[in-house]
Order: structure tokens, then sequence, then C-alpha cells
């Protein structure tokens, strides 16, 4: 008997001490030396087992106290045992399922559309010029979409033809749209904001087309708005061509040429030199070396009066261009349906852009 010679309870306390210094200090790298600690402490004729037979040889007033030692040394050397166990099953049976020296599974990473890309680039330059971003809804009342603009009521974009209409006029009612352009969006502005406004709208627009390589029933667009006293057309003028050189670079020529919009008063359309031939002529500018990109004017008396604007006072330059065409341009995109195909061959191809 191991506590045969142990005469009061002093000798006992020095004895679990000593167990419990040696329990610390094991170490075990192999299986069988796990199982020589289980038997030595745990096992069924173990020192665990033994020394808690030797409650019955401590005094009563003492029971309590030393079966809670008793108690705690027991719970140790069962959580050294387990501790033993994991710590061989991680050395052992996991580090051989697992090679922790094997690259990781690559993570795909995804690439920005090509007309957020173009949007946020066109968003940025304007930015830079101290235009405000502003957006609204897709669906709209036919006074933001179209009334507030100046198209007078038998005007043929208001035909159901090239109109997705959500819900028709009726006599309490008016009728409910998907925006065909973003001035709807300018529209909302010039309705809760006083001049000076300089505010450009990108979102998306809807018309009611077959859809081919050159038309689609929806497109992107950024519209721009400049309102203060003495705006003029040179201004107009000077924001566009500054814009276009910042998009495609200083060697880019523009022209302007007349053109008709009931919601500006002259109207204009610019047109760039060729980014695809540089103007030598091919099938993108119908081999005149010119491409138009966007349209443009001075803001309609009437539309601003709309608004409680007065043109006496106030003028404005507005403008509208495509995000599709501005991207068609930079990244040679023959057709339109490739945009919104999702096809990850067109995608990733700008990856690096
Ligand atoms: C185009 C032509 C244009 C505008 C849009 C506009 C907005 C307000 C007032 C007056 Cl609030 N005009 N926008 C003006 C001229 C042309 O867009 O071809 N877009 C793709």
């Amino acid at each position: 008997m191991v506590f045969a010679y142990i005469r009061n309870m002093e000798q006992l306390l020095q004895q679990i001490e000593a167990m419990k210094a040696e329990i610390a200090a094991t170490v075990a790298t192999t299986p069988e030396q796990v199982e020589q600690f289980r038997i030595k402490y745990l096992g069924t004729k173990g020192l665990v087992k033994e020394i808690m037979g030797e409650m019955k040889n401590v005094p009563n007033e003492q029971k309590k106290e030393f079966g809670q030692i008793l108690n705690a040394f027991k719970m140790m050397a069962e959580e050294k045992m387990q501790q033993l166990q994991s710590a061989l099953g991680d050395s052992d049976e996991q580090s051989a399922k697992f090679d922790f020296t094997l690259p990781g599974d690559p993570v795909a990473v995804g690439t920005r559309h090509p007309l957020n890309l173009v949007r946020n680039q066109m968003v940025s330059i304007f930015k830079r010029l101290g235009f405000a971003v502003a957006e609204g809804p897709e669906v709209e009342d036919d006074w933001h979409n179209f009334g507030a603009m100046n198209l007078p009521e038998d005007h043929p974009a208001r035909d159901m033809q090239d109109t997705f209409y959500v819900q028709e006029a009726s006599e309490n009612n008016a009728a409910w749209l998907l925006r065909t352009h973003t001035s709807s969006v300018q529209a909302r502005v010039m309705e809760t904001q006083k001049p000076p406004i300089r505010v450009i709208c990108p979102g998306r627009v809807y018309r009611n087309e077959t859809i081919s390589a050159r038309a689609h029933c929806f497109f992107h667009q950024v519209e721009g708005l400049y309102i203060d006293e003495n705006v003029s057309f040179a201004d107009l003028k000077q924001t566009l061509y500054f814009f276009v050189q910042e998009m495609f670079g200083k060697d880019v020529k523009v022209r302007f040429r007349p053109s008709y919009f009931p919601f500006t008063e002259p109207s204009a359309e610019m047109d760039i030199s060729c980014q695809i031939c540089a103007g030598k002529g091919c099938n993108i500018c119908k081999h005149t070396g010119w491409v138009e990109i966007l349209g443009s004017g001075m803001v309609h008396p009437k539309v601003l009066e709309n608004f409680g604007i007065d043109p006496e006072k106030y003028t404005g330059f507005a403008f509208g261009m495509g995000v599709e065409r501005i991207a068609q341009l930079k990244y040679q995109v023959n057709d339109l349906r490739l945009y919104s195909q999702n096809d990850l061959r067109f995608l990733e191809q700008f990856k690096s852009v």
C-alpha cells in the first residue's frame, strides 16, 4: 500500500501536492504513454482510486475539506488525460488529413460592369466641375417625365409605341410610366431646389424598342443641368469639351450641330472624332470620321417657368448622353446586347480596367 505509512493529514496533503506536480509535468508523445498515464492515475487500481480510499481514515470534522481537495485532484488527473489525448489527436490524425502547406482555394474576384465603370468615370469628371449627383425613381408620372419637359400632349414620344406605361391616365389619376430619360430627376431637383442648380443624373431609362445590336428596351443615361444667372451657350460648349477631353484624351476633336429638343432652345448635338478609326472612316462612324455622343441645349424658358424659375433672371444649359454609347467608343463594343447578357467572356475583359 502506497499510503500505508500515512500517519496524518499533513502527510496526505504533501503526497497529493507531489502527485499534482508529477501530473502537470507529464508529457506523452505516443498512445502507449497516454495509456500508461491512464492506468497509473485513473485505472481501477490507479492512484486516484487509492487516495480516494484514504477518505475513510480522515477524521469526521475534516471530511468535507479533504473531500474537496481529493475531488480537485481527481479532476486535475482527468483533465490532463483529456489534454494528452487531444494533443495526440492533433499531431496524429488531423495533420494526416490536412496539409497546411497547400495553397488555399482561389477566391473568384468579380469585375465591375463596363457600364458602371464608364458611368463612374463620367460622374467623377462632372463632380470635379462642381456638379452634384442626383437620383430619382424609375417609375414616374407623366408630368415629371413629359409635361414638365415641355412635351406637348400629342408628342410622339408619349406614344404607347415608344413608352412603357405602367398605368394609363384616367379622370382622377395621372399616367405612370417607366422614365424615358433622367430629365425626370432634374425636374424633381428643380421642384425642390432654387438656383444655382448644378446636377448630373445618372440612371437607367426605358424605351419601347425592338431589341437589336443597335437598340435595347433599356439603356443608361447621364444627364446634366446647370442653372444660374448668366449661364451661356459658351459655358455649355466648354463644359462638354472639358468632359470629352477627360474621357477620351486631349487629341479628341469636337463639333456642334444644330438640333431640336422640346426642352431646350437653342439645341445642339455634339460629335467627336471617331475613336475607333481616328477619323479615317469605319463602320462605327459610317465613314464620316465623326460620331454623335450627346444632345444638349439651353434650357427652354417654359421648362424654367414650370418650376417657378424666372427665365428673365436665370438661364441654364442641359445635356444628355447614353452611357452605352460612350462605353462603345471607349471599348469598341459593337453589340448593345452584350451589356445585358452577363456573358462572363465579355465581362471578364474588364478585369484590369
Ligand atoms: C439625348 C438628349 C438631352 C436634355 C437632355 C434636359 C433636362 C432638363 C431641361 C432641359 Cl431638366 N433639358 N435634358 C437636354 C438636351 C438633350 O438629351 O440625346 N440624350 C441621350
